[in-house]
Order: structure tokens, then C-alpha cells, then sequence
């Protein structure tokens, strides 16, 4: 490398030891531990590349081409490439790439289409919504009055029918699909039908299943979605981030709603790195990950059911399953922190009408994006069942730590961020 451009590890080392001791840290960690948190991913050194480059200074106030500040040429190209990409790989009429994150896109797409105090319809939180879908405790359910569907008892997908009662009913500016938890494919035609219907704003969150998309693995909400909002870190693969598409006719509102309306300057280096993925998404290699992903999934919801446990919705059409753990006789909690204390990293969750608090949940949600970029197939998803299945069923610290001797000998043959 003739010239500085950026990233510089032991001017860190010399400076912060500190700091530099927790990125080393965390390198080990990820490199020998089992990422299975459905919502993360390893992204490329391209991509971190750019997340930890010179961008990062350049306030950027505005869009290409129309900045508020000066000497933006440079950062202008990056996120001009950001767009064109976007729109290309997803088809879309409009991209913005701004966002700082799903949550502030979110924010983004209710300031676009609604104002305080309007109905909203979007998927429950406990039946494997998000936090920006109307919680309580979240500015949508305290500035909005967001009205909820959830998935049928009887097969634990959505239930359409609640949905469209809920929607004549209520007669919401806009209606959210798209969840957190959610493992099977949703209809959207069926949504777009209904929100035709009574006239409603169609808007996909599509954070956690985006990157299959991308990957050509799961059909498009783009034809049918007035709005899409996502992450870019999640099976996409890009730096943390979050992203918006939209119909030509939604392109102002959405861009105004952004900027000026909920960020000051953008995250350069961050829009950089999307541009990177973006790129990395439409080859033919991200398209056989996105599709090994699906394969993973099911081959690991499959094998923990061997292991007795019970994949909600009876299995996964996605990069997630959804276990309910209630037969091994331990919480999701309890799951959570044998399993992290054999290596083995994952999250508890509700499980629909989950009769334990948010806090203990029945469940745990085990996701494949991050062992796939590793190289894992459907061997190892069947050895990492019988891992976790052994680490929920003992309380032994002795036994946590065999495993997780095998944890760090199965992520060994599988050597990420090698130098
Ligand atoms: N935190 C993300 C997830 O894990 O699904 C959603 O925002």
C-alpha cells in the first residue's frame, strides 16, 4: 500500500493499547466462537475497508451533486455508486442509502407517509415483530396508534384473514410486513391486495431477509411495496447500516423524510461500504450463499427437532428458525447462557403466545448467515444441533467448557479474517 488511506492497526496498538486489545479481543471471539444470531454476518475486509477509511471525516449534508458543505466530489461518487447499484440489484425505481440504521430508516418511512397519531398495522412484537413496529416502549407505539396482526394458532404463520379484518377495520395509513422472527416466506401479493383494499401505504421491513433477495434465494417485495426498509448487515453482508427503496412517486417524500427530516450528514464511510456490498451481492457467488443460507437453515432447524426441540411454523423457508425449547425443560434464557457458555452464540425469543415473559421466552432464535459465509453446510449444522442440544441440557461448567473445545475445533476448520 503506496499511501495512507486509512486503517492503520498498529498506530492503535502504539496509541490505545487499551482499544486495541478489545478489537484483537473480539477478532478471537468471532473467529472461535459459533455466530449463529440470525441478524449477523461476517462482512468482506473490502467492505471493512471502507467502513474504516478517510470517508469517515466528510460531512456530507444533503445528496450528491446537492451538499450543504463543500469538497464533497469524492464522497459524491461513493454514494452515487451506492444508488445505481442498489437500483440495479433490487430493481427499484429509488434508493436511499443515508439511513445510520433499520431503526432510523423506520423512522424515515413513518415521517414520509404518516403523522403522529395515524393508524399503522404491522406484525406483533411477540409473534416476531420489531421494536419500531409499534411497541410500546418504542417512539412508534408512543407516537402512533399501531394496531397488530400476529400469525394463525393452528400452523403459526400469518394469519391473512386478521390481517385484512384488522385493516377494514382500523383503516391504517400504512401497513407493515416484515419481522424479526418470522422463519417462513411472506405473501405480499396478498398484502398488496389488502392494502389496495383500503388504501393503505404498503411498506416492507425487510432487514433480516433483504440479502436473500439480493441473492435471487426468496421472491422480491420491491414490485409490490410502496416503501422497503432494511439493514445492511444482516445476511446482505455489508457494513451496519440501514437502506430504502422506493416508488418513483414516494422518492421526495422518503429523501426529505431522511434529510433533512431525521439526520443531519450521513456516515460516508458507511455509505462507501454499501456501495462495496452492493457489488458483492450481484455476483454469482452471493447467489449461491444466499441459497446454501436457506439450505443451512433448514438442515439446522431439522436436526435440533431430532434433538427434540420444535421449529415454530414447522421449520424454515428463511436464514432462521425459531426453536421452541419448551421439552428440554429449560427457559430460552437459560438456553441463551449454557450455549454462550459453550461457544455456542445465539438468542432467546418469544416463541408465538409464548406463556414465559420477553425476558425468559420459551424459545431461542438460531440464524445461519454468519456460519455460511464461514463455509459450513449441512454436515456441520447437524454436529452444531447435537453441540447445542448437549450445552442446553447441562448445567456443568466442565461440560460447557468440552464443548466448547469442540466449538473451537469445528470453527477452526473454518478460519475467517485470516491474514
Ligand atoms: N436486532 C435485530 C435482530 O436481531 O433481529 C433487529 O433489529
Amino acid at each position: 500500500m503506496p499511501t495512507f488511506y486509512g486503517p492503520d492497526f498498529d498506530a492503535l496498538t502504539r496509541q490505545d493499547p487499551e482499544i486495541a486489545q478489545v478489537l484483537l479481543s473480539e477478532l478471537k471471539r468471532q473467529q472461535t466462537n459459533l455466530q449463529l444470531i440470525a441478524s449477523e454476518n461476517f462482512t468482506s475486509p473490502a467492505v471493512l475497508a471502507a467502513m474504516g477509511s478517510t470517508l469517515s471525516n466528510k460531512y456530507a449534508e444533503g445528496y450528491p451533486g446537492k451538499r450543504y458543505y463543500g469538497g464533497c466530489e469524492e464522497v459524491d461518487k461513493a454514494e452515487f455508486l451506492a444508488i445505481e447499484r442498489a437500483k440495479s440489484l433490487f430493481g427499484a425505481d429509488h434508493a436511499n442509502v443515508q439511513p445510520h440504521s433499520g431503526a432510523s430508516a423506520n423512522v424515515a418511512v413513518y415521517q414520509a407517509f404518516t403523522k403522529p397519531g395515524d393508524t399503522v398495522l404491522a406484525m406483533s412484537l411477540p409473534h416476531g415483530g420489531h421494536l419500531t413496529h409499534g411497541s410500546a416502549v418504542n417512539f412508534s407505539g408512543k407516537w402512533f396508534n399501531v394496531e397488530s396482526y400476529g400469525v394463525r394458532s393452528d400452523n403459526e404463520l400469518i394469519d391473512y384473514d386478521e390481517l385484512r379484518d384488522k385493516a377494514i377495520a382500523t383503516k391504517p395509513k400504512m401497513i407493515c410486513s416484515g419481522a424479526t422472527a418470522y422463519p417462513s416466506l411472506i405473501d405480499f401479493e396478498k398484502i398488496r391486495a389488502i392494502c389496495d383494499e383500503v388504501g393503505a401505504i404498503m411498506w416492507v421491513d425487510a432487514a433480516h431477509f433483504i440479502g436473500l433477495v439480493a441473492g435471487k434465494a426468496i421472491p422480491s417485495p420491491v414490485p409490490y411495496a410502496d416503501v422497503v426498509s432494511f439493514t445492511t448487515h444482516k445476511v446482505l453482508r455489508g457494513p451496519r447500516g440501514g437502506m430504502i427503496l422506493t416508488k418513483a412517486e414516494h422518492a421526495t417524500a422518503i429523501d426529505k423524510a431522511v434529510f433533512p427530516g431525521m439526520q443531519g450528514g450521513p456516515i460516508m464511510s458507511a455509505v462507501a461500504g454499501k456501495a462495496v456490498a452492493l457489488a458483492e451481492c450481484a455476483t454469482l457467488e452471493f447467489q449461491k450463499y444466499a441459497k446454501d443460507v436457506i439450505v443451512n437453515a433448514k438442515a439446522l432447524a431439522a436436526a435440533l427437532e431430532v434433538e427434540g426441540m420444535r421449529a415454530v411454523s414447522g421449520g424454515t423457508q428463511t436464514h432462521l428458525a425459531l426453536m421452541d425449547i419448551r421439552s428440554t425443560g429449560v427457559t430460552g434464557k437459560v438456553a441463551d447462557e449454557r450455549c454462550g457458555a459453550a461457544g455456542i452464540v445465539m438468542n432467546k425469543n418469544s416463541i408465538p403466545n409464548d406463556p414465559q415473559k420477553p425476558g425468559i421466552t420459551s424459545g431461542v432464535r438460531v440464524g445461519t448467515p454468519a456460519t455460511t459465509t464461514q463455509g459450513m453446510g449441512v454436515l456441520e449444522m447437524k454436529v452444531i444441533a447435537q453441540l447445542i442440544s448437549r450445552a442446553i441440557a447441562s448445567d456443568d461448567a466442565a461440560t460447557h467448557s468440552a464443548i466448547r473445545n469442540e466449538v473451537h475445533a469445528l470453527t477452526a476448520r473454518f478460519p475467517i479474517y485470516q491474514a
